[in-house]
């Protein structure tokens, strides 16, 4: 039987496994983080545990686990400490993450949880808890009072579950007892999302007590964040792998590639930790790395889970060995690419070079179903702000106008050979009652689905040849069939690349 990681079994640890380069319990906790899945501990937190390598500093991660309990459950025995498995085409590498110092459930500890939030050593809470935890009407600019947390939230704020009202219990708190706010890192695929957050924050805040959403909105930074790593939902494959390459046994194992990209805007009021010198890159203005991921990495991504799915793909690399499928990828990266401002300063074609090979990684199963969930919450972000820009700029529209086809197929919940899936998506309900009756009439779907409450820019919705486009796609995929269709419109495209 193998021994479960924790501080005392890393001496057992082969020579081929990298341990923290800092002794974690020397080191106190200086951010909360809302969300301990799998992209944080294959994101932020490698990222500060090589800040506290290099620099030190009490910047260790307290986790507060929303949803499941399970997580800590199985970090805390470890003390926090979790493999990380990177898997490129050459083989996987396991290095040991040492930055969290223990996982709060909320649901089952809420004191320890607003504890957490108004500590005085608490100076960021940073946040990755998926695009529809916000619940933050984007059309409209403020908050979502039907949104479950929300709603539950502004009747007990005191006692609060969902994700604006505890950042705004926590920050009550801290003005109460005369203690500095912390800064808010918003670590979600949202366009400018650090000033979303503050949108929502402030909002929530003033439905409750104007004086402390004022307070909010002259104290609190919300930087804005753009995070890039490809990491699929851990499975027993990983945690099998993480004891074949460490001997040990690892509960909280996560996988991911190589590669990893966290540009932030560096206001931090109560300090940070050295994130430069663990190759973040920090900037003024975010919005047009988070425009140049959003729009080419997140918005094939959602194009390739929809249409991938449908020709009977599962996971990412195998939509990439569909050549026909892999075409239409680079189509999109180009069309996304044409949308950008150049003046980021990354050679856009080398960005997109690399994202096919980052899709082609042959080592990481990433499930297209992961992907194409929430595509509610995805869609305007990742292809419908593209799509208008394409339009008022006479740009190539049709890539855009197919990708959102193919989630309208999507939406149907069938397959081509008659098997259903569920829809995984917090309008799943208003999807439905929007393509009843519509059968297979591909301009009543169309219709139905571009008439969701604030979910298509008014001007793309309205224009005859996006909506005869998305129609044209739409009706081919429902006559010829998904893998039909994929194939005849690689064969349409123009020889070239971007
Ligand atoms: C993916 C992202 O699940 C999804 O919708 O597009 O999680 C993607 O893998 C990451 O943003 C990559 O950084």
């Amino acid at each position: 039987m193998s021994d479960r990681l924790s501080p005392a079994s890393l001496a057992q640890l082969p020579a081929s496994v990298a341990r923290p380069r800092h002794v974690p319990a020397r080191h106190g906790a200086g951010i909360v983080h809302l969300g301990v899945g799998a992209f944080h501990r294959a994101h932020q937190a490698v990222y500060t545990d090589a800040a506290l390598a290099a620099a030190g500093g009490d910047w260790r991660i307290d986790g507060i686990a929303l949803r499941s309990p399970r997580i800590a459950d199985e970090l805390n025995p470890q003390e926090g400490l979790y493999t990380l498995i990177e898997r490129g085409e050459d083989g996987a590498a396991a290095r040991i993450i040492g930055s969290i110092r223990r996982v709060i459930a909320a649901a089952r500890d809420p004191d320890a949880t607003l504890a957490a939030l108004s500590a005085p050593e608490t100076r960021i809470v940073s946040l990755t808890v998926t695009e529809k935890a916000y619940g933050i009407d984007r059309a409209r600019g403020c908050v979502d009072p039907n949104h479950p947390a929300v709603a539950a939230d502004l009747s007990r704020p005191h006692r609060p579950k969902g994700v604006l009202g505890l950042l705004c219990e926590g920050l009550r708190l801290r003005r109460e007892r005369g203690l500095p706010p912390f800064t808010v890192l918003c670590c979600d695929n949202l366009p400018d999302n650090g000033g979303l957050l503050r949108l929502g924050l402030t909002d929530f805040a003033a439905r409750l007590d104007r004086a402390l959403s004022a307070w909010i909105e002259a104290e609190v930074a919300c930087p804005s964040t753009m995070v890039d790593r490809i990491t699929p939902a851990p499975t027993g494959e990983t945690r099998a792998l993480a004891q074949t390459l460490t001997g040990l046994v690892d509960l909280a194992a996560v996988e991911t590639e190589p590669f990893a990209q966290w540009v932030i805007e560096d206001r931090f009021p109560s300090g940070r930790p050295a994130w430069e010198q663990a190759g973040v890159i920090f900037t003024a203005d975010v919005r047009p790395f988070e425009a140049m991921k959003l729009r080419m990495l997140n918005g094939s991504h959602s194009l390739m889970a929809y249409a991938g799915l449908l020709c009977g793909h599962r996971h990412v690399r195998d939509a990439m060995r569909d050549a026909a499928l892999a075409g239409l990828v680079r189509r999109h990266l180009a069309a996304a690419a044409t949308t950008l401002d150049p003046a980021v300063g990354i050679d856009l074609g080398h960005y997109a070079d690399a994202l096919m090979r980052r899709f082609a990684n042959p080592a990481i199963a990433h499930e297209l179903a992961q992907i194409a969930m929430d595509g509610t919450e995805k869609l305007p972000q990742r292809i419908l702000e593209p799509a208008l820009h394409a339009l008022t700029h006479g740009q190539p529209l049709r890539p855009f106008a197919f990708a959102v086809a193919a989630w309208m197929r999507y939406c149907l919940g069938r397959r081509d050979d008659g098997t259903h899936h569920d829809l995984q998506d917090p309008r799943a309900e208003a999807i439905a009652a929007a393509t009843r009756g519509a059968g297979g009439d591909a301009r009543a779907i169309v219709r139905g689905l571009s008439a969701l409450p604030g979910l298509f820019p008014a001007r793309l919705a309205q224009d005859a040849g996006w909506q005869q486009a998305v129609e044209d796609s739409l009706s081919g995929m429902l006559k010829q069939g998904m893998a039909a269709v994929v194939r005849a419109e690689a064969a349409a495209m123009p020889a070239g690349g971007l």
